[in-house]
């Protein structure tokens, strides 16, 4: 039986502005220096889509790690992610992921970063309380236009903002058609939450489901219908974005 190795695209997402409670422990003194620029770090497997991010999902039960890449550069991640990462050479000394400070997911709920490619140059992190630890970075970048799971938790936080303790305002309503299939339109994710009937993201079997038709379909017959490469199919296009996201030092590959 072979090895498989799951290799994704991890974006990086610029902090640009932070929640109250992280903004407090920050100005009380880090050893992130006032000059250096802080990047969350979602792993996605679907980098033609980056274009369609409206939101950047966190767990509020996770505790997550700030990570030293260079004087001016720290990565947010979880721990398990960090500690792979150190052996992928994307920190400075091979094996050891330098953390500088630890903060829960739920106090970074209200930060702002910019999403590489995406229309909405600045999107708001809010919180999705199914990532897995286990999993990629436990950062989720969110693209409701593509993602079942991203359109069925969005929709969610927006009618029970309150409950989920979120300013109705981080919730991003917008849904951008990035990707054009045959049967279900330009905005798949939708199509297929309605199709399906599902009404919360605790629809797990049928959220399966729909996950594995967007993902199939939007691969096979999807068209580019946004950026540089509108009008190429999906196959040919996934490819490519990763590539230039690659090239232009916003994204780099992490495996697991
Ligand atoms: B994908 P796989 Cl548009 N917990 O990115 C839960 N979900 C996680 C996660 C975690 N710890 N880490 C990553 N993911 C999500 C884009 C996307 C994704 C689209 C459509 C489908 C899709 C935007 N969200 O994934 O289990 C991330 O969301 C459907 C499989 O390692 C990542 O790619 O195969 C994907 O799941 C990784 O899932």
């Amino acid at each position: 039986e072979g090895v498989l190795v799951q290799e994704y695209v991890a974006l990086k997402c610029r902090v640009v502005k932070w929640s109250a409670p992280v903004q407090e422990i920050i100005s009380s003194g880090t050893s992130i220096p006032d000059n250096a620029q802080v990047f969350m770090i979602p792993a996605t497997l679907r980098p033609e889509t980056m274009y369609g991010q409206t939101n950047l999902f966190i767990s509020p039960n996770i505790s997550y790690g700030i990570f030293r890449v260079s004087d001016t550069v720290f990565y947010l991640a979880t721990n398990r992610a960090a500690r792979n990462m150190a052996f992928q050479g994307i920190f400075p000394d091979w094996g050891h992921a330098p953390k500088v400070m630890e903060i829960q997911g739920s106090h970074l709920i209200g930060s702002a970063v910019h999403a590489p490619l995406s229309i909405r140059d600045v999107v708001y992190v809010i919180s999705m309380d199914t990532i897995k630890e286990t999993k990629g970075t436990g950062v989720v970048t969110s693209v409701p236009s593509d993602s079942p799971d991203d359109y069925a938790m969005t929709r969610e936080l927006f009618r029970k903002a309150k409950f989920y303790g979120l300013d109705p305002q981080w919730v991003c309503q917008d849904i951008f058609p990035i990707i054009d299939t045959p049967e279900y339109g330009n905005t798949i994710a939708p199509a297929l939450v309605d199709k399906l009937k599902i009404n919360s993201p605790k629809d797990e079997r049928q959220l399966l489901k729909a996950k594995e038709l967007a993902y199939k379909i939007g691969f096979y017959q999807g068209t580019m219908i946004y950026g540089p490469f509108t009008g190429m199919s999906v196959q040919e296009a996934k490819s490519r974005v990763r590539q230039q996201l690659l090239d232009s030092g916003d994204a780099f590959v992490y495996c697991e």
